[in-house]
C-alpha cells in the first residue's frame, strides 16, 4: 500500500543536462509513478564528487569519474516510490550504457548514456544508500553560516 513509499536518489549527470535529455528523463519518472519531492541543481566540485564517490576511491576509474562528475551542473533528485530504489535501478538500466543499448533499450541509460563512464544517470544501490545519499545533497551541507559558528567555539 502506500504507507510502503521508498525514497531514492536519483541525479541526471552532466552529459544528460548537456544533452538536453532533463525534461525526458523526468517525463519517464513520472510516468513512472515517482513523485519528485526535491530538486537541486548544482555543480559539484571535486572534493563533493569524491566525498560522493568515496566507496570507489581506489578503483583505476576514479580519476576519470570525478572528472565527469565535476565537468557541468548535475540535478539531483529526491524519488519517491512503493519500492523506489529498485524501481529506480530497473528504469535506470546497467551501469555500462553501451551494454545497456543493447540489452536494455528502453532504460534511461539507453536513451541518453554512452559507455561504462559516461552513464547520464545515477541511482542509489540499496535503501541505506539512498538515505545517506538524500542526506548528503538535502539534509547535512551546512550553511556558511554553521560552519563559522561551529569555527568559532
Ligand atoms: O551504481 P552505478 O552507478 O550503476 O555503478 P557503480 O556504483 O559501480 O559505479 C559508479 C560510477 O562509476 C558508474 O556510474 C560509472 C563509474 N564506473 C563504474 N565502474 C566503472 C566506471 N567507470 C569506468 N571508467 N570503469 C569502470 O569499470
Amino acid at each position: 500500500g502506500s504507507d510502503e513509499e521508498e525514497r531514492t536518489l536519483g541525479i541526471i549527470k552532466p552529459d544528460g543536462i548537456s544533452g538536453n535529455y532533463t525534461e525526458r528523463i523526468k517525463q519517464v519518472i513520472l510516468e513512472s509513478g515517482f513523485e519528485i519531492s526535491k530538486e537541486m541543481v548544482i555543480q559539484l566540485d571535486e572534493e563533493n564528487a569524491a566525498n560522493f564517490y568515496a566507496e570507489h576511491s581506489s578503483k583505476s576509474f576514479f580519476t576519470n569519474l570525478i572528472r565527469y562528475m565535476t565537468s557541468g551542473p548535475v540535478l539531483v533528485m529526491v524519488l519517491e516510490k512503493e519500492d523506489a530504489v529498485a524501481r529506480w535501478r530497473d528504469l535506470i538500466g546497467p551501469t555500462d550504457a553501451g551494454k545497456a543499448k543493447i540489452t536494455h533499450p528502453h532504460s534511461i541509460r539507453a536513451m541518453c548514456g554512452v559507455d561504462l563512464e559516461k552513464n547520464c544517470v545515477h541511482g542509489s544501490d540499496s535503501h541505506q544508500s539512498a538515505e545517506r545519499e538524500i542526506a548528503f545533497f538535502f539534509k547535512e551541507a551546512p550553511s556558511e553560516d554553521a560552519v563559522g559558528k561551529h569555527d568559532e567555539l
